[in-house]
């Protein structure tokens, strides 16, 4: 297999140790499942060299029956399944609230994100092999084989368990048909739809069930929601909302942001996702919201958690435009106009109207 460089040579890197990096928009946006040499790449700390023959995964904690299965038992034990879903990072689009006020993070434009065919095994199958107890409170932490670079623990984090039976959870082994990339999770990562990339660990080592969620810093301390007045110096962890679900968002992602066009009828494009509801209709803004026209949208009703492409022609006569999009749920619910309405100072969950500048001469 080609090194990382050479097999990410079309990202955008905005860090190479922990390596992570995204598409340019006309590429994410040139197919409806994300290649894997277009796929985002975030991680915390080193991407681990592991072979897939000598692989194990622990099932532990409040369980019946604790389990060690290799590749191969997972493979041989359980039913394949193959389910198309977004992977997006909390993170995703955090440029436009660094343009509020700064914000602690990688300055992510919208490509921190990807549809992708995800192949394994059911999370629920594995763990009703091992009886895992049905309880009020619990939930399923894994742990990883990368250490986090600012605290040098392991990685780890958790879902409840209702979510870690959800037939769309998987821990997956292929990404499109193809093993995963080292980057991406080789050889099993967790995928779970609809919730935030933070709760699909890869390289995963160990699934423990418990009656509380992970105490690793990831779950317990970074990837909170906090209120606009909460600074670094004055958040409590244990306070901040816990993102899980994600919420409904919307880019343009042609044309590129200060591109020069020609006067005339431009394609418009770009995607919606609505985490676990719909996308119901996306309108377009030739001229920064006073109008709005709708867009044609493709979407796969057997692939919910799948994002949604969307489209529209819009005549642009000669000048500065502000082209902007926002989609609507199934709930009839819309984004908000502005990134300073939902600022935080981690930068999360940004998910504003997205506004490209372009000029028409
Ligand atoms: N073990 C491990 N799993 C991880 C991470 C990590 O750093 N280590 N990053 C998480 C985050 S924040 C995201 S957004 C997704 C990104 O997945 P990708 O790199 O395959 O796109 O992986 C998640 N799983
Ligand atoms: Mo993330």
């Amino acid at each position: 297999m080609l090194g990382l460089f050479q097999r990410k040579d079309r990202l955008i890197v905005h860090g190479e140790a922990p390596y992570n990096a995204e598409p340019r928009l006309d590429r994410l946006r040139a197919s409806f499942l994300t290649d894997q040499a277009d796929f985002y790449v975030r991680s915390h700390g080193n991407i681990p060299d592991i072979d897939a023959d000598d692989y194990r995964l622990t099932v532990d904690g409040m369980v019946a029956t604790p389990l060690e299965l290799s590749l191969a038992d997972l493979k041989e034990r359980f039913a394949p399944v193959t389910v198309t879903a977004v992977m997006q990072c909390a993170g995703n689009r955090r440029a436009d609230m660094l343009a509020v006020a700064p914000v602690s993070g990688d300055p992510w434009a919208p490509g921190a994100i990807g549809n992708a065919e995800w192949t394994g095994v059911r999370l629920a199958d594995v763990l009703q092999a091992a009886g895992c107890e049905a309880g009020e409170e619990r939930h399923v932490a894994f742990e990883s084989h990368d250490r986090i670079a600012e605290s040098d623990t392991r990685f780890g984090a958790s879902i409840p368990l209702a979510k870690a039976l959800a037939p769309e959870t998987l821990l997956a082994f292929a990404m499109n048909g193809e093993a995963l990339a080292p980057e991406h999770g080789h050889p099993l990562r967790v995928v779970v739809p609809g919730f935030a990339g933070i709760r699909s660990p890869k390289w995963l080592a160990r699934i423990t069930v418990q009656d509380q969620p992970s105490d690793n810093p990831m779950q317990a301390d970074d990837y909170k929601l906090f209120p606009p007045d909460v600074t670094a110096e004055t958040a409590d962890p244990a306070a901040g909302h816990t993102i899980e679900a994600m919420p409904l968002n919307s880019a343009i992602c042609e044309p590129a942001r200060g591109a020069a066009l020609k006067a005339g009828r431009h394609s418009i494009r770009g995607y919606a996702i609505a985490s676990d509801r719909a996308v119901a209709r996306v309108d377009v803004s030739p001229d920064g919201g006073r109008s709005w026209a709708q867009a044609r949208i493709e979407h796969d009703r057997r692939a919910p958690f799948a994002w949604t492409f969307w489209e529209i022609d819009l005549d642009l006569g000669t000048g500065e435009h502000e082209v902007a999009v926002r989609a609507w749920d199934s709930a009839g619910q819309t984004q908000p106009a502005a990134p300073d309405d939902t600022w935080n100072y981690k930068g999360y969950l940004s998910a504003a109207w997205h506004r490209v500048r372009v000029t028409v001469a």
